[in-house]
């Protein structure tokens, strides 16, 4: 063993170094159904689904503002504010409520509620039609998405010619293309069309030579629509049909689509240029483009942004299609690599969906992303604000993907301007407010459907995620220009709305309703939590940009009069309402008074205690089942709560009675937020950094006891990673992006470690129990390595009473120190015992290992239970605690 000098250039090549299996969707059949089976493709503007058929294949697409609804010739569109004044509804609704304490949903709509008008629905704009005509019989049928590289394919055999379909939807050139191929020449003739769903007038299709152009306007709103898809052949000819392009014995077949509407996001008309210009420009750019560049500069694109995250678990590629996977996961059928498969790709098609279905240009993604089969389609695949909306975005921080989150942030903007007419006209308050659901036409005032209707906290749930942003980033313009000013908008809604409650004097929302069940109340958790959240990040970043004295001084005063919405009752349970009322047996999907532990930071376990542990039985109580969403939220709390195998169990129960054969989050029906909030929950299991440590492997799930990721990102500006062994690091990984001080959180920590540079050299660091600080350098990489590590190898099956388990300890110095001479023991439970009791461990040499046994007898008396061992190894300076739990069963 050659003893290594300190400043030995260490390796920089993270310890990730299996190649990982491929992330793919794969199926032997077709697509028959949209939602439980299309695949998914798209560039945030654009999405299609592609269902694989063959005699005609179908690509059902959407393009992201294609929506009816807003102002309309002919309609009065009030963006959801009351029609005509109503000067004393507000105070009617609180007297009601101050009155009676709680009141019946019906009685708040009646006051505050108004039928929708102009409310619209996202719409789908038709599908891609290419007719093959009849191919009689296929074998070895293939249709498959690779998320990897963002294209889907569909392959065949028929009158032994191999037929090759490829789909993407490129970020880059703006366009949809499809590729059709056979190896054999001039095998190829297609016909190529496009439906036109109800619901458009002054409709015109035209086929000139290649290009066929689909323009016209929705009945509902006049919307300008146009979409335009031209046609290449390598070999064979091209010509124009009847409403199609007519493609015959080509080798080889390039279909460009491009699309856009005249919308634009400007309140109060919503309309701008038209889209016949931008959708020709695109479309002949990208005919001018070889497949190949096509595909090339797509491929790069999405790589650029789905590369950044590498998650190893231990995963093998299983041999089987994706929807059996599926059945197999459920059934419990499965070897654990390939669950641990499935946990991967789903994991990672989270990533892959953002990216699909939000880029910056156009609006954010909706309820389906961007993807929608009707023209009417369910919750009108629209803005949901009181979770589904937000949730979206959950993973765009932490599994590094913030550009995706650049729509989102244009779109809360975009609010402001109808939002203050709201807040102004409604109740006479200043800011900006919106309600339960929005649309891209600046809804921003009210329906009536009693219990989803009124929830104005939605301003400060989004404004969460633009501070989000910035802790994430750290960008100080992006802080100053677009983050604050939404954030004191939202604010200065609330210092005029919240009121003086009458039993304790505290500041409250009033009406204020936990979505969307009981009573309205007055001060309900989570509206003290959404209001408190907001009026301390707005005073954090005021603070950070030496703006607005006086404002910040309000906030602050306002701050110390706020109901801050946390209270335990008399179960133990966090209290949903400000009055002890909460059911045990209430099982609603929505957890809202849990806002406070996720997505907020107002309650940890680090730093809150007592309030975690009332969140932890009032998740007891709601159970594990619930809508996919509501899974998915539920997977975040327990990695909050940091309990991974509670937070595994639900990503278990999301996958096995939530998830569609496609990997679509479903409700019912298909709604996407559930496949962000899952991604986001196991981001949430592998890294944390809301209360000012990064926290590595918080919430790791004993299945997975091996593995390694890489590209998380934490609040800071860092870049995260890490490989571990049976639940435990071998090494940390860090990129800073700035200069400054970081903490991290690990076990691991608690023995001694060092920090090296990439360079090799290590860097000075201090450790306080858990918690190791250091000095980063901007663009600066770190690797930190324990010094030292103990292994345990014991029998894992449950014991009988009376009878013994071997225990084997290997102390390991798995870097360039010895480990000092330590002496090791089994801690055993009050009647067990140890032999022997413990043990004197010689020094151990750089990378050397020894290793010490026991043996632990199970008293004739021990109850069927799991019973709490442990393996000490103690040095002068630290003491090394390994669980060894041992299950007793008779
Ligand atoms: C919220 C949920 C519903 C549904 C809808 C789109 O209102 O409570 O379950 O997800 O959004």
């Amino acid at each position: 063993m050659v003893p290594a000098s300190a400043d030995d250039p260490v390796s920089a090549t993270p310890a990730h170094e299996r190649e990982l299996p491929p992330h793919r969707l794969w199926y032997e059949e077709p697509a028959t159904s949209w939602e439980d089976e299309g695949l998914p493709i798209g560039n945030g503007h654009l999405g299609g689904v592609v269902f694989g058929t063959v005699d005609v294949e179908r690509v059902q697409f959407n393009e992201k503002t294609l929506w009816t609804g807003g102002p309309a010739p002919g309609r009065d569109y009030t963006n959801g504010n009351w029609t005509s004044p109503r000067p004393d509804a507000l105070a009617d609704a609180r007297r009601l409520i101050e009155e009676n304490g709680e009141v019946e949903p019906e009685a708040i709509a009646e006051l505050l509620g108004q039928s929708k008008t102009g409310y619209g629905s996202y719409s789908t704009f038709g599908e891609l039609r290419l007719d093959v005509g009849d191919v009689g019989a296929v074998d070895d049928y293939v249709r498959d998405l690779d998320i990897d590289d963002g294209v889907a394919s569909v392959a065949y055999t028929a009158d032994g010619v191999r037929y090759t379909r490829e789909f993407f939807a490129s970020y880059p050139d703006g366009v949809l293309v499809a590729r059709l191929s056979a190896d054999e020449p001039g095998a190829l003739s297609v016909d190529v069309s496009q439906t036109i769903p109800d619901g458009r007038s002054n409709t015109e299709v035209t086929v000139d030579g290649a290009r066929l152009t689909v323009a016209g306007n929705l009945d509902d709103n006049g919307l300008r629509f146009e979409s335009q898809v031209h046609v290449t052949a390598d070999g064979g000819t091209v010509g124009a049909g009847e409403e199609a392009v007519m493609v015959e014995n080509a080798d080889a077949v390039t279909i460009v689509l491009g699309a856009g509407t005249d919308y634009s996001d400007e309140y109060p008309e919503y309309r701008g240029d038209d889209p016949h210009e931008r959708v020709t420009d695109v479309v002949d750019a990208a005919a001018d483009s070889s497949y190949q560049q096509l595909r090339d500069a797509h491929v790069a694109d999405h790589r650029d942004l789905f590369d950044r995250v590498a998650l190893d678990i231990g995963q093998e590629l299983p041999g089987i299609p994706t929807d059996q996977l599926l059945d197999g996961y459920a059934s419990g059928t499965l070897e654990a690599p390939h669950a641990r498969y499935l946990e991967t790709l789903y994991t990672q098609y989270g990533r892959y969906l953002l990216v699909a279905s939000s880029r910056p240009g156009s609006l954010p993604a909706n309820l389906q992303g961007v993807w929608a089969e009707g023209t009417s389609n369910p919750w009108s695949a629209d803005y949901h604000v009181n979770i589904n909306l937000q949730m979206n975005y959950w993973p765009a921080e932490v599994m590094n993907l913030a550009e995706t989150a650049g729509p989102l942030h244009e779109f809360i903007d975009a609010l402001r301007a109808p939002g203050r007419v709201s807040a102004g006209e409604m109740f006479d308050a200043s800011g900006w407010v919106v309600h339960n659901e929005t649309n891209p036409y600046g809804y921003t005032g009210v329906h009536d459907w009693p219990t989803a209707f009124w929830f104005p906290e939605a301003n400060g749930w989004l404004s969460r995620h633009l501070w989000e942003h910035y802790l994430f980033t750290q960008d100080d313009e992006f802080l100053a220009d677009t983050a604050y000013p939404i954030m004191k908008g939202a604010s200065e809604f609330w210092l005029d709305f919240l009121v003086e409650d009458p039993r304790d004097g505290t500041l409250v929302v009033s009406p204020s309703y936990s979505p969307e069940h009981g009573p309205y109340t007055a001060g309900a958790a989570m509206s003290q939590q959404v209001v408190w959240d907001l009026l301390t990040t707005t005073t954090a970043a005021a603070e950070e940009l030496d703006v607005d004295e006086e404002f910040r001084a309000t906030l602050r005063e306002t701050l110390d009069q706020l109901d801050p919405g946390l209270r335990i009752g008399s179960w133990g349970q966090l209290q949903e309402w400000k009055e002890d009322i909460d059911d045990p047996g209430d099982r609603h999907r929505h957890v809202s008074h849990l806002y406070a532990l996720h997505p907020g930071n107002q309650i940890a376990p680090e730093t809150t205690p007592e309030y975690a542990e009332a969140a932890e039985v009032s998740l007891n109580a709601r159970g594990d089942g619930g809508t996919g969403w509501s899974k998915a939220w539920k997977i975040n709390f327990w990695a909050r709560l940091l309990d991974g195998d509670r937070a595994h169990t639900m990503l278990r129960e999301q996958l096995t009675g939530s998830t569609l054969p496609n990997l679509w989050d479903t409700h019912p029906p298909f709604q996407i937020d559930g496949n962000f909030g899952g991604t986001a929950g196991v981001g949430e299991m592998l890294v944390q950094s809301h209360v000012g440590v990064i926290d590595v492997l918080p919430a790791l799930p004993s299945a997975w006891a091996g593995g390694s990721v890489d590209g998380l990102r934490a609040r800071g500006g860092f870049t995260v990673g890490a490989s571990w062994r049976a639940g435990m690091p071998t090494e940390v990984r860090l990129s800073s992006d700035e200069s400054g001080e970081v903490s991290l959180r690990s076990e691991m920590f608690t023995a001694p470690v060092r920090v090296y540079r990439e360079n090799g050299r290590p860097v000075e660091h201090s450790t306080d129990g858990d918690v190791l600080t250091f000095a980063t350098s901007a663009g600066a990489n770190y690797r930190i390595v324990p010094q030292v590590r103990v292994d345990i190898e014991r029998p894992d099956d449950a014991r009988r009473p009376g009878s013994s388990v071997p225990v084997s300890v290997e102390l390991s110095a798995p870097d360039r120190r010895a480990v000092p001479a330590t002496g090791a023991s089994v801690e055993v439970p009050d009647g067990w015992s140890a032999e022997p009791e413990s043990v004197r461990m010689r020094a151990v040499p750089p990378r050397g290992s020894a290793t010490a046994e026991f043996t632990v007898n199970v008293p004739d008396d021990a109850a069927d239970a799991t019973h709490p061992l442990s393996v000490e190894v103690r040095a002068d300076e630290w003491t090394i605690r390994v669980p060894v739990p041992v299950e007793v069963h008779r």
